[in-house]
């Protein structure tokens, strides 16, 4: 399986941010979180068969609050769902692309593992790889 997961927005507020997409454009949210793993706020909201990630940092040294500080807010990553990213993570290393993280990390509680592949590595892009063991 390899799907579109969610696409992840940083802003400075999710709770500014929810007035838009929960309030006035109706996307259903399904979660709202801390991951103090990634020092980020988190809603996700179910558009379609994917998701869209609002991303607050919640210290200064978060990666989201870096990027809100250096670029504004705006997409930020696209997340790719597999269903083995230990394995996915070992492929795309052997091919040479630069991963973010050592290997993939439990976050969330363990609802999640993740790993990113570097923009320098994906077309400009910060791609998020990710297996998710609960809905
Ligand atoms: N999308 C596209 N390009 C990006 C980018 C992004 N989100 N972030 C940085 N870049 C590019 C910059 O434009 C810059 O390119 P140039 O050198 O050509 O100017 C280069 O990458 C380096 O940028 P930087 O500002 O110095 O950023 P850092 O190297 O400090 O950090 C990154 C970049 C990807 C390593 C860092 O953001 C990171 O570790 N990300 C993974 C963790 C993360 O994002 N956590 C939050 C989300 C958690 C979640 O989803 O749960």
């Amino acid at each position: 399986m390899r799907v579109l997961d969610h696409i992840g927005i940083a802003v400075k507020s999710v709770d500014e941010a929810l007035k838009l997409y929960r309030d006035l454009l109706g996307l259903e949210v399904v979660e709202v979180e801390e991951v103090p793993e990634e020092k980020v706020k988190v809603a996700m909201l179910k558009a379609g068969s994917t998701y869209i990630e609002l991303l607050e940092g919640t210290s200064e040294d978060s990666a989201i609050s870096k990027y809100v500080a250096k670029r504004g807010e705006g997409i930020h990553h696209i997340a790719i769902r597999v269903d083995n990213v230990d394995e996915v993570c070992r492929k795309l290393k052997e091919a040479g692309l630069r991963l973010v993280y050592e290997e993939p990390k439990l976050v969330s509680g363990g609802k999640r593992k993740i790993n990113f592949i570097h923009p320098k590595s994906a077309h400009g892009v910060l791609l998020e790889v990710l297996e998710r063991y609960e809905q």
